[in-house]
């Protein structure tokens, strides 16, 4: 059909009410007039949902007939948050609906607060893949995710008596009018069986893999729409549905309720997102959903790739494949069993088409994070695979031996192998050895992968490691989170700036205007007032907007040591309270984060924080001066609401854990001045904003793994020597911040003074507790405050997602923007 490819949808207040309006009696069944704000909700995202399907449509055409190289974004997380305000910022028609919404009697704030964030991830893993995805989108780049479509996301976090409760999130009832479903795209999945070695008729040897059970992969699609809505790209999530072609064997054999066992089972896989942002060892659901995910990507990416070549020669060239830390990691033997089981391409072209094709990102140096999997789980579930590791291996090992003949203990560590008992599979040497890229997400986790972590990879293949620093999207980050601080900079720097991050520079001789200066401040305090409101609704704490806001909100673990948050807080309660020292400005500490359901330490810091919290404002001589507050259900949509208000950020991890963070980032850009160790990328924040602007403390990450050689941390004795840190501990392990629950804390002084402790937290409690002290003083002088806070804003730009991604396109994925043609500029169809 040529000319009219779809109907013509208006981008106007008129069209847009007439599409609010139709969708609330013909997808929702209600009278306009009688519509909830809930129907309102939905018939507006389905407005918005199909006008960007007719930009996706479009974006495709555009993509196909390019003929360009596409980036599959292989994800187990994608923390996408609410959609609907950030895709009205990006279509350009968020007056327009808001106006229509006046028509219909309320207004758009309320209507696009009434949206569930979709928590399809634990932390930053999964919001810098939303993120990067935003950046592809805004960029023109054909970058599409491939995830799981979970029907339950993160737990929802509920808080009794100060202890964390979970909840399960059911995001899917929400999610229709985010999506669409492609039946016609599905996938079939085989998984269990065994192996029957066979020959060819040539007399080669042929193994066949038999006997599989079967499970479908259902794709559905979520737009993702680019700052400007013309280029709209897509994240498909696959849901796990019981083989049709299974069943009906089953049924046929009349045995009707094992058919139904079998349904449950099969759905059982994209049921749930496991809640931990470090990896459980040995859940078999995991890794059928890990090994589902790959299977169906792969699939697909084949399928669209099979459109346009008959054979493989071109595939790297047409496609690049990034895995989001080894969740994924089993695609390098997936799509080696494709080209060399279903293509019939010899093995060796097989590999370096796989390993030209695929690059993998590390996010985390902890050593429980680094998935392993029991070789005999592996053998059962994946037979095939596995045999393509063995082989991956034996090819690999052969290699190692040349280079190194006789060194038996750097093939030992080297090896995709771990000798048992039980033996198991390390995913990050599969990942290592079958990517042409290996990346860090800070120039420090860069170069300690290099140095202890991948040593001796790094040693055979120096090439194929690189850095790529974190972003995040200031669309939503700045857009969507922080609009009176957008219109600010706007009105002083001229539109623009949205897009190309680096031009926040020009507000730096602002940071010398004090009508700026104070419109600066002017917005900072709304959005604490915005936020007092928040806070006040969900903790009853009531906050003071004139105090310092300083705030900690992240997963709850001890790495991020807020512990040592709390330590610090007892200092200065102890402080005024028994020494009469009170502090320069009264403060609100605030806290929000989720712990692992099964992570006790991470679940008893959510009780502390909570009783020394209720200690303080129990205490009158305490309670106008300190608060603390915790915000339950840390998810994205909170802290769209937190990280505007904040005068402080907080940073602290033990240096040499913290990969890179974004939350740093993400204040940053909102105009809070960071505490922070020399760890991630604070330290490149550091160098950007100027060390005169943030607030630098503890060791640095040599410093930490020098006293771990030698073990001369001595916690102990520095509680001896130091009457100040004998003290904060001492009331932390006594009965005062838990009257009622006797005891509750003791075990946090044993843990502290152990000379195993892995975290440090003494060891920088003293510089920690000063630079701090120096931060209040600093917020004292609202001069040199929000000059400082500008210049944070101004000198950010550096951390958007879109340079991020730009360094990856040029420098690992060979990927080229697709800009749209001038008739889609011009609004004319094709
Ligand atoms: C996180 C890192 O902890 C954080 O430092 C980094 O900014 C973020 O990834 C994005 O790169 N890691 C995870 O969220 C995670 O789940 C386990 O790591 C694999």
């Amino acid at each position: 059909m040529e000319g009219e490819l779809y109907v013509r949808l208006g981008y106007t207040m008129d069209a847009l009410y007439r599409s609010i309006t139709r969708h609330l009696a013909y997808s929702l069944g209600v009278v306009p007039t009688q519509a909830s704000k809930r129907d309102i909700y939905l018939a507006l995202s389905y407005s918005v949902r199909d006008r960007l399907l007719e930009k996706m449509l479009k974006t495709n055409q555009r993509y196909e007939d390019s003929g360009a190289k596409r980036l599959y974004y292989l994800s187990m997380e994608f923390l996408i948050g609410r959609s609907l305000a950030n895709n009205l910022r990006a279509m350009k028609i968020y007056d327009q609906v808001a106006e229509a919404l006046q028509l219909l009697g309320t207004d758009v704030e309320t209507i696009c607060d009434q949206e569930r964030d979709a928590a399809l991830g634990n932390g930053g893993l999964g919001r810098l893949a939303a993120c990067f995805l935003d950046s592809m989108a805004s960029l023109d780049m054909p970058g599409f995710g491939y995830g799981l479509h979970y029907d339950y996301g993160l737990f929802e976090q509920d808080i009794s008596n100060g202890y964390q409760r979970e909840k399960p999130d059911s995001w899917i009832s929400e999610a229709p009018a985010l999506q669409v479903e492609r039946a016609d795209a599905a996938c079939i999945v085989p998984m269990y069986g065994r192996i029957e070695e066979t020959k060819d008729k040539w007399g080669r040897h042929n193994p066949l893999w038999l006997g599989w059970n079967l499970v479908t992969g259902v794709p559905y699609d979520i737009p993702i729409a680019g700052y400007g809505g013309l280029t709209v790209n897509r994240l498909r999530l696959f849901a796990a549905r019981p083989s049709t072609e299974f069943d009906i064997k089953i049924f046929n054999e009349g045995d009707y309720l094992r058919a139904v066992e079998q349904k449950i089972e099969s759905e059982k896989i994209s049921k749930i997102l496991y809640p931990k942002d470090s990896y459980e060892a040995g859940r078999e659901l995991r890794l059928i959903q890990e090994y589902f995910l790959v299977a169906c990507s792969l699939n697909d990416i084949v399928r669209t790739y099979e459109k346009d070549y008959s054979d493989f020669n071109k595939f790297p060239e047409k496609v690049a494949i990034q895995l989001n830390d080894t969740h994924p990691a089993l695609a390098v033997a997936e799509l080696m069993r494709i080209l060399v089981d279903q293509k019939w391409v010899p093995w060796e072209r097989a590999w370096d088409i796989t390993n030209r094709t695929i690059a993998y990102t590390n996010h985390t140096l902890l050593p429980e994070a680094l998935e392993k999997w029991p070789e005999s789980l592996l053998a059962r579930l994946l037979p095939r695979h596995l045999q393509f590791i063995y082989d991956i291996n034996q090819q690999f090992l052969d290699r190692v031996v040349t280079l190194w003949p006789g060194d038996v203990d750097r093939m030992r560590n080297m090896s995709i192998m771990e000798e048992g008992p039980p033996r198991q599979v390390r995913m990050a040497n599969l990942a290592i050895v079958g990517a042409h890229s290996v990346n860090g997400v800070s120039a420090l986790h860069t170069d300690l992968i290099k140095k202890s972590l991948a040593p001796n990879f790094f040693e055979m293949w120096p090439e194929r490691f690189n850095n790529k620093t974190n972003g995040i999207t200031p669309r939503r980050w700045l857009c969507v989170a922080n609009p009176n601080l957008h219109d600010l900079i706007e009105d002083a720097i001229g539109p623009g700036f949205v897009t190309d991050l680096e031009r926040l520079r020009e507000l730096e001789p602002f940071a010398e205007d004090p009508a700026f200066c104070e419109k600066f401040m002017q917005v900072k305090h709304g959005n604490k007032e915005r936020l007092k409101d928040v806070i006040f609704n969900t903790t009853v704490v009531e906050v003071d907007p004139a105090s310092l806001f300083d705030v900690q909100v992240k997963r709850i673990h001890e790495y991020k040591r807020q512990l040592m948050n709390v330590l610090g807080i007892i200092w200065e309660y102890l402080a005024l309270t028994e020494d009469g020292v009170e502090p320069v400005s009264p403060k609100t500490f605030i806290f929000a984060g989720k712990a692992a359901p099964g992570y006790w330490a991470a679940k008893q810091l959510i009780k502390l924080i909570h009783n020394v919290g209720n200690t303080i404002e129990d205490d009158p001589r305490a309670r106008d001066f300190l608060k603390v507050a915790f915000a339950p259900n840390f998810r994205v949509t909170l802290a769209e609401q937190i990280i505007p208000a904040a005068d402080i950020s907080q940073q602290i991890s033990t240096a040499g854990f913290e990969a890179s963070g974004t939350g740093n980032m993400k204040f940053a850009l909102n105009g809070a001045l960071t505490i922070g160790t020399m760890d991630g990328a604070n330290i490149e924040i550091s160098q950007k904003v100027g060390r005169e602007n943030i607030y630098i403390c503890g060791l640095t990450a040599y410093e930490i793994e020098k006293m771990k050689r030698a073990g001369s941390y001595k916690p102990k004795a520095m509680y001896d020597k130091h009457p100040m840190i004998k003290r904060v501990v001492d009331s932390l392990a006594s009965d005062r911040f838990c009257p009622r629950e006797s005891g509750l804390f003791a075990w946090l002084k044993d843990y502290l003074l152990a000379d195993n402790e892995m975290f440090f937290h003494l060891a920088d409690l003293e510089s920690y507790v000063k630079t701090r002290e120096l931060s209040t003083q600093e917020y004292v002088d609202k001069t040199l405050w929000a000059k400082k806070a500008i210049l944070n804003v101004a000198r950010v730009g550096h951390f958007s997602s879109d340079r991020t991604i730009r360094q990856y396109a040029e420098e690992i994925w060979d990927l080229v923007a697709i800009p749209p043609t001038e008739a889609e500029k011009s609004g004319k169809l094709k």
